[in-house]
This record gives structure tokens, C-alpha cells and sequence, in this order.
């Protein structure tokens, strides 16, 4: 097959070929697998938070963003109140219903010491990757979403795969979004998004956690400089950075006047009015394609390991 591989996780409803590597693979298959995901949403429905449950949700990385959007889409569809934290910040002695983490690796330090933090006091549920990861064991219930699971090490697929299946069980239809990204799939990426040196996301709602990911993707599979905010926050000092070869990328409605201020600036204001997860889309492939085109293998970045396992610090060594 010439360099090509056929992805022989999501079934035969996902098979797709790869161009090059893993990770283009496994954005190509991302419409299938919210698919799959969304039909498997009524029979966890039990074991995801019920309405009215007042949710903490947490992960690491990528997966504390997708828990800053299912966060806030949950509570803006009136589900009930849900906060989202970073692992390691999570504060303890707030009161929830019940903890929900999310780890594609199922190995995160944080995230498993969250667990046992809260095992026996709060309701756990844990959305991984791999039925025999130890957040299996640590939480009170797990969902394994096995056919999302990636093997480069920049997450894409699996997050999107869990935040499909979170978004169907709140009542949103995923289908627009699949349909939407079979599209994009098709088309080139723009010459301009190609060739800027420097992103800003924003995002409103629950795709500020959207935006908070398209940047990290583009840092962790190209190296670039890239920051995200909330849209009404870029006027308090991240239109700074603005200027000739700058890209804005906004996700969903601009604030008014923004996009002039950006183009003023020399920067350019992306705004496709798309779906904000196939735009999501677009930034993983331009991420893959920036890496491609600087010599970088997006499957493997420098630094970066599938999860993050701390080791326990040496008694007496110091702080
Ligand atoms: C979390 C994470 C990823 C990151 C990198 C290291 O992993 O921080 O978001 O891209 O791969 O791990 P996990 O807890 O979801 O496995």
C-alpha cells in the first residue's frame, strides 16, 4: 500500500486510508466514530450524570478542554450546575453529585489521585480509551470508548469521540457536526491558515474549551506560538500580539467590530461560521500539515508522551 495503512479501529464503517501517519488517519475517521458514539450514548445514559446532578468534570491536557465544553454545555442546555477543572486543581471540599473524569490513556497521575481522593465519598465515573487502565478500577464506573482510541500521541479523535457522546446524552444532535466535518475533509487548507506564524482562538459558551483545544493542538503537533481566550476577553490585551501573519480564529458569532479590528491590525480574522467541531476539524489538519511541512512528526512530538505519569517525590528530597 505505498506508505498507507488502513485504521482498523472504528470498524468497518470507519475504515479510512491514511495519507501519511496515524494522526491524519485518525482525524479522517473522527465523523464515524461520533456516530458510533452517539448510538452508544442511550445505553450509558445510566451511567452519565443525571439532570439536575450538581458535576464536577476533570481531566489533563486535551481532555480538561473537552471537559470545559461538555461543562458548559451541560449547564447552558439546563442540566444542571457543572463546574470543569484541571486535574490537579480541583478544589476538594466542594460538594457534587458526582466527579466525572475524563483520560484517554486511563493513567494520568492527577486524574487517578483525584479518584482516590474521592473513592467511597462522591460518585465516580471515568470516560477512557482502555478497559485495563487503572481509572477502571479507581472509579466507581467507567465508559471505554475503545474504538476511538488513537495511536499517535496528540489526541484527536478520542476527544471528539467523548465529547460527542457527552453532547448526544445532553439532547444535541451530532449528525450536523458529522456531515458538516465530511465536508471539510475534502478541502484544501487555506494558503493563508498555512502559512501564519502566530493563532489566536475564541471562542464563547462551550467553544471556549474548543478554542483552548485547537490552540494546544497546534502547539503540541507544530510547535507554534498560539493562545486562546474567551471572545470578549481578546480586546483586554490579546490583540497585542495581532499583526501581519497573526490568524484570528473565531469560533462561532465574532463580536461586533472585532474582525475589522483584527484585519487593521494586519492580522487575518478567520471566521467560516462552520460548525464549531468540524472547525475544530480544521485545526487538526492544519496542525498535522504545519508539522508535515516544518520536518516535525505530528504522531510524535518532542516532549510529549501518550500520558503524563508522575513519580512519587523521594522522602527528604527537596521541595
Ligand atoms: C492527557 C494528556 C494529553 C496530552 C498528552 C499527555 O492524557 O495531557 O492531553 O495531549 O498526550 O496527556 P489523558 O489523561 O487523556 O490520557
Amino acid at each position: 500500500m505505498d506508505g498507507q495503512r488502513r485504521d482498523a479501529n472504528v470498524g468497518e464503517e470507519a475504515r479510512v486510508v491514511a495519507k501519511v501517519g496515524s494522526i491524519e488517519s485518525e482525524i479522517a475517521s473522527q465523523p464515524a466514530c461520533w456516530r458510533r458514539a452517539a448510538k452508544l450514548a442511550a445505553d450509558v445514559a445510566r451511567t452519565l450524570p443525571a439532570g439536575g446532578e450538581r458535576v464536577a468534570v476533570a481531566g489533563c491536557g486535551t481532555s480538561w478542554f473537552m471537559a470545559q465544553s461538555y461543562a458548559c454545555a451541560r449547564e447552558q442546555s439546563g442540566h444542571g450546575e457543572t463546574d470543569a477543572f484541571a486535574a490537579s486543581e480541583m478544589p476538594l471540599r466542594r460538594r457534587y453529585d458526582r466527579v466525572l473524569v475524563l483520560s484517554r490513556s486511563g493513567t494520568t497521575t492527577e486524574v487517578l489521585q483525584l479518584l482516590d481522593h474521592f473513592d467511597g465519598k462522591v460518585p465516580t465515573v471515568a470516560i477512557t480509551a482502555s478497559a485495563g487502565s487503572p481509572v477502571v478500577s479507581a472509579a466507581d464506573e467507567a465508559i471505554v470508548l475503545d474504538f476511538a482510541d488513537e495511536e499517535s500521541v496528540v489526541q484527536t479523535r478520542f476527544a471528539t469521540t467523548e465529547l460527542a457522546l457527552l453532547l448526544t446524552h445532553l439532547g444535541h444532535g451530532i449528525g450536523p457536526a458529522a456531515e458538516a466535518t465530511e465536508r471539510l475533509l475534502a478541502e484544501a487548507l487555506p494558503a493563508e491558515l498555512m502559512a501564519a506564524r502566530q493563532f489566536t482562538f475564541l471562542g464563547t459558551g462551550w467553544t471556549c474549551g474548543l478554542a483552548n483545544e485547537a490552540a494546544l493542538k497546534l502547539r503540541e503537533a507544530a510547535g507554534m506560538w498560539t493562545e486562546a481566550y474567551p471572545a470578549m476577553e481578546y480586546r483586554h490585551g490579546p490583540a497585542a500580539v495581532t499583526g501581519p501573519g497573526s490568524v484570528v480564529w473565531l469560533f462561532g458569532t465574532a463580536p461586533d467590530g472585532l474582525a475589522d479590528e483584527i484585519t487593521a491590525a494586519g492580522g487575518v480574522a478567520w471566521q467560516s461560521g462552520g460548525d464549531p467541531l468540524a472547525e475544530l476539524v480544521r485545526v487538526q489538519l492544519l496542525a498535522a500539515a504545519v508539522a508535515r511541512a516544518r520536518g516535525l512528526d505530528p504522531d510524535r512530538p518532542r516532549n510529549l508522551a501518550r500520558s503524563v505519569i508522575l513519580t512519587p517525590a523521594r522522602p527528604g528530597s527537596s521541595p
